[in-house]
Order: C-alpha cells, then structure tokens, then sequence
C-alpha cells in the first residue's frame, strides 16, 4: 500500500485541518447541501451516486445499485474499478481516506472522463461523511477487499484489508446513516430518490442503476437502462402525447472540450417541452448551452424552408417560438469546469457551450432534414401554422389590451368581489358551475372573500391555440379577476388576491376541473404557482351525524377514525357528499371556506421537477386515456397540506 513520507508533524497539521473542515460542514450544513430538510436528505444519495456516475461516464463501471436500508441508511454499490486504497502522498493517507475526509476532495485520481459537479452537486463524499452518524466504505479491487468506518466524519479505524474476493471483481460500496442530529428530516421517500435516479440512468446512456428499498412494509425496487439515453428520454416525456414523426432526433459530438448530446420530437401539441443540463443536473434557467441549442435551431430551418420553397421570398421568416411549438427536447452537456451564474445559479455561463452546441446541432440538423424530407415538412408545417396562429394571437390581444386600457379593466360580471381592496387579506374562490357559485356567494366573508363562478368545463390550454385560449370566456374573467396579465404583461404586483382556491367537488370531475385550471396558471402565470398563491379547497367527503353531532370526514380513513371512535351502531347517519352543491351554504362554509376550520392544500412548485411537472400535466391533459389513471397519485406530489 505504499509508505509513508510525511512527518509526524505534518500529519498532525492534517488531522486538524480535516476536523476543522468537517466542523465547518457540520456548523453550515446547509452551506454545503443546501438545506438540513428531506431535500438536502435525499441530496446525500444523489452525491455518492454522482461518483458512480462519474466511474461510468468514464468508461469503467456500468451497473450501480442503490438501496434503502431498514434505519433508513442508504447504500450505493458500483463494478468501478474501486477508489484507489494506495497512499495518497501529499496526505501521507490512503487516497480512499483523502476522498472521505478532506474537503472538496472529491476529484479524479488520474484516468479522463468528465467530472460530474455542477449547482449543488459535487461538494464531495465528505461532506456526506460528514453528516454522517456513521459510513462505512468497502472496496474490491485486485482480488482484496478494504474496509474503513467513520463515525460523524472521523475514522474509527485505518483503513484494513478484510478479505479477499474473486479476482475479477472490483467496485466501491458505501453504506451510510445520515445524522439525525443534524437533518430535520430522516425517512427517506422512495419516490422521490426514483425520479433523480431514472433522471440519471437517462443522462447516462447504457448505464443500469438498480434501486431497491428493504424497509419493512415498504419493499420494492426498479430497474433503469436505458440504452438510447436522452432519446428514451424525450420518449418517456412524449409518452402522452401524439408524435409528429417516428423518428427521436438526435445530435452527439464533442467541441472545445464541451461534450453535447441533444435529443428531440415534436409532438402535437403547441408547448415547448425543452429541459436543459449540465453534467447530469437541471438548468431550470438555461443558459449558453440552451442559447446555442435555439439559435442553432432557428437558423437551420430556416435556411431548409428557403432552400426548399416552403418559405418563399419575401415570407416572414419563422421565429424560434414557431419552431419550438410542441417541441419536447433534451439538452445534455458535459463540462469538465462548468460556470454558473444568476440569482440561484442555475444558469450554465461558459460562453464555450454556446458555439459547441451551435455547430454540432446546426451540421447534424442539416443533415437529418436532408435525409428525412417528410420529418422536414412536418416540422415546417406545423411551425408555419405556429406562425399564423402567432399572428393572429397578436392581433386578438391587442384588441383586448385596448379594451381593458378604454374600459379601465372592468371586472368580470360573474365576480361577486370583496369588499377589502388590501390583497394580502384577500382571497379569490374559483368555483365550479352556478349553483356551488351562489352557495358560496351567500357562505363567504364578504369583506375579504372574493367568489368566481366558473360555468362547464375549463377549455384545455394543452389543446388549444393562443388566439382561442385569449378569446375564452372563462379563462378572461381569471385573467381579469386576478389582475396581474399574463405572459410578458404579467405583473405579480397587481395580483388582487394573496389567495387562490380552486373549489371544487370531491370527486373525478373536480379534480379534472382543478387540473384544467392549474394548467392554465401553470402555462400561463407560473409565478403565481411559484410564489404559492394558489391552493385547493378540501371540501369533505362525508358527513357524520349522531345524537344532533357533527362530524366530518376528508376520506376514507378519517371517516373509518371517526365511526371508531364514536361507535359504530344504528345511530349514525353517513351522509357522501357527492358534489359542491350538495351541501348548504352554512355546511360549506364551516367545512371549506372558514379560515378557522378548513384544511387547504397549497399547490407547489419545484424547478427540478419540471420535467417531471410537464409530464404530469401533459398526462392528464393529453388525447390518451390510459396513463390518466395515474393522475391522483401523481397529483398528490404538487401539493402540501396546510391549515391555513
Ligand atoms: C478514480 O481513478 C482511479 C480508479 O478509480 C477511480 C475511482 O475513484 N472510481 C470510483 C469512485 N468508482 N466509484 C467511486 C465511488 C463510488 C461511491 C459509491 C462513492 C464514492 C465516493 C466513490
């Protein structure tokens, strides 16, 4: 295992820079992950994985197992060639130890490949270490299997040879059990772990990553190997939806030491479904890669409608808006020192992607539009109608801006409004059909509780063009009601309402309804979602009377809890409310409007799962039947529950 050079007295010098750089990491926690709370629990696995990953992408290592252990500890197992276990000589220690203990230590001990750190990411295995109640490393390399346990960071002791394995086996396993301590939060979520980790099996073509949980009660496991990487990924992401051709478009190649891969289909409806990333992590905010993705993108159909007469001289030519209509895309790059910049820092600023991504995309482009004329025209076709419809968009909303600008934004008629003028004490219902309207308009507290009667079936703004959507009836009075605009126009400042309730009945079709409507704030006022302005009523689904009692129940559960405690006998009368207007204004106001008493759902938002989001809404909103079911399940990750 090598000798050691150092002194006595530069190794004590080490030791006490490690424990004050594990100090620091446990003082800052969340400094270094973020925050202490489930997301900065669940960060832990993702930055051991991250190594793995790192093994993969540079060739050594194709299959990582991740696993929930009872006690919630997690352990990552890869077949990489394992973490060196030879003496590191600056530090005089095992490299494996280096990794482990010193900060920012994370690094490649020689061999290429690209090093996975960008965001949050890659602040190393010793900050995970660190936060550790205790982790243990085991290494199989050569025949040889090592071992080294550290408790909250230190090691117990020196790193040892255990045993011996086949000599063609080799890889790094690491188990650990974040300090509770330390972490507000310390059961792990299965399901969200499953979401980062399908994310990277995507980003990384070829590579298996098994994840399993062993608690008890709670056991299951996948598998993700995706041997077309982003392509399989723009087709998970269109699953719902109607492809405009075959074919998944892809580009790959390297330029400048930035490697690219971009992957996309067209699909029939009219969003753009583009997500970007940098060495395996979300760049919510886009940046160099994503600019010379567009631009590449913009320029080469250009160039083919005019080469091919599908844009004829003179003819507007077709913006970057048009094109990317109904555009699910996938940008991945690969960086050895990616630069981030902007408030949250999310956003790639190496000015160097821009012109990779540029070329690359621009020749493969070309090339796939000459070789598959069809898949050409279908695309210039569909941007030229996004053209048209565009322009017409326009025009309609000029002339409503001018409306509103000569009417002094006159409010919708349907609205019965509040009293108080302060936002912050007001609140909008949005309620589903007249009769649950005038229920809540004679429950509701005048002074700040404003009630919108919405009438049928919300148009889908997945399904429709711009200029249908501005010129529906429904969607202009939310628009007028809330009073911030939408799109460019949208001004948070002017929103007349701190609260946004979606009411509707418990059942099926209201949560069609609520979804209708959150889609089109999530479209078209994604601040309001962001800043936590909208939330949904939960309005009961029984009602439970006894000797002149009352009890209400949210579902199932609760009213199997209630019936339990009360007893269950011929004296209970269960009444299912199957809709809004079942119930009487007092009833609906004690159960789902009182700020006293009722229980609202504030619908959420997080930037990295917007991927995830856009497929959600998609699913439920897309022509298929079939993936919709999933929907309450799905539904139930967007919101938080709250008393408010
Ligand atoms: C680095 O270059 C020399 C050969 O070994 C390479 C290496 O360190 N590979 C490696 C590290 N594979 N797997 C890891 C790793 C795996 C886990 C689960 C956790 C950590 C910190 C590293």
């Amino acid at each position: 295992m090598g000798t050691n050079t150092n002194t006595n007295a530069e190794y004590g010098a080490d030791q006490i820079q490690i424990l004050e750089g594990l100090e620091a990491v446990r003082k800052r926690p969340g400094m270094y992950i973020g925050s202490t709370s489930s997301r900065g629990l669940h960060h832990l696995v993702y930055e051991i994985v991250d190594n793995s990953v790192d093994e993969a992408l540079a060739g050594y290592c194709d299959t990582i197992e991740v696993t929930i252990l009872e006690g919630d500890c997690i352990r990552v197992t890869d077949n990489g060639r394992g973490i060196p276990v030879g003496i590191n000589h600056k530090s005089g220690k095992p490299a494996v130890e280096v990794v482990f203990t010193i900060l920012h230590a994370g690094g490649k001990f020689g061999g290429g490949g690209y090093k996975v750190s960008g965001g949050l990411h890659g602040v190393g295995a010793s900050v995970v270490n660190a936060l550790s109640d205790w982790l243990e490393v085991e290494i199989f390399h050569e025949g040889k299997v090592y071992r080294q346990r550290y408790e909250r960071g230190v090691s117990v002791y020196p790193l040892e040879m255990i045993g011996e394995c086949s000599p063609g086996k080799s890889g790094t396993q690491v188990t650990f059990c974040p300090d509770g301590t330390i972490f507000e939060e310390t059961v792990f979520d299965y399901s969200v772990l499953k979401q980062r980790i399908r994310e990277m099996a995507f980003l990384t073509k070829g590579i298996k990553i098994c994840l399993e949980d062993r608690r008890d009660g709670k056991e299951r496991e996948d598998v993700f190997h995706y041997e077309g990487g982003i392509k399989e990924f723009v087709c998970y992401l269109n699953h719902s939806k109607d492809p405009l051709y075959g074919d998944v478009i892809y580009c790959e190649g390297e330029k400048d030491g930035v490697y690219v891969e971009v992957a996309m289909q067209h699909n029939e409806s009219f969003n753009d479904s583009t997500y970007s990333f940098v060495n395996n992590i979300t760049t919510p905010e886009g940046g160099t890669h994503l600019a010379g993705f567009r631009n590449a993108l913009t320029k080469t159909f250009n160039s083919y409608a005019k080469a091919n007469k599908i844009l004829k001289e003179g003819e507007a030519a077709l913006s970057g808006e048009d094109i990317r209509e109904g555009l699910t895309a996938i940008i991945s790059v690969k960086i050895e020192e990616p630069q981030f910049e902007g408030q949250t820092k999310q956003k790639l600023g190496n000015s160097e992607a821009r012109g990779a991504v540029d070329s690359i995309v621009s020749e493969q482009l070309t090339y796939f539009l000459e070789q598959n004329p069809s898949v050409a025209k279908a695309i210039c076709e569909k941007s030229l109608m996004a053209q048209r419809a565009r322009e017409a968009a326009r025009k309609a909303r000029d002339l409503t801006r001018r409306k509103t600008a000569l009417e002094n934004t006159s409010l919708p008629g349907k609205l019965a409004d509040c009293s108080d003028k302060d936002p912050k004490n007001c609140e909008i219902f949005i309620v589903e059909g007249d009769s649950a309207g005038g229920s809540a308009k004679t429950a509701r507290s005048r002074a700040t509780q404003a009630i919108l009667p919405l009438r049928g079936k919300i148009l889908n703004v997945e399904k429709a063009r711009l200029d249908k959507i501005y010129g529906n009836a429904e969607i202009k009075a939310m628009i007028t009601a809330f009073g911030t605009g939408i799109h460019e126009d949208f001004d948070i400042e002017k929103l007349r309402y701190h609260k946004i309730i979606i009411m509707t009945d418990a059942d099926v079709d209201g949560a069609h309804i609520s979804t209708l409507m959150l889609t089109f704030m999530y479209r078209f006022m994604p601040d309001l979602i962001r800043k936590g302005f909208v939330y949904l009523a939960k309005p009961p689904l029984y009602k439970v009377e006894r000797n002149k009692k009352v009890w209400y129940a949210y579902d199932d559960i609760e009213l199997e809890q209630i019936l339990k405690e009360i007893g269950r006998d011929g004296n209970n009368k269960i009444q299912r409310y199957k809709g809004l207007g079942e119930m009487d204004p007092e009833q609906l106001w004690e159960t789902t409007m009182d700020p006293e008493t009722r229980v609202l759902e504030r619908v959420i938002f997080n930037e990295e799962d917007a991927s995830e989001i856009d497929l959600t809404f998609n699913t439920l909103m897309g022509d298929k039947v079939e993936p919709r079911r999933e929907f309450i399940e799905m539904n139930a990750k967007y919101v938080q529950n709250l008393d408010v």
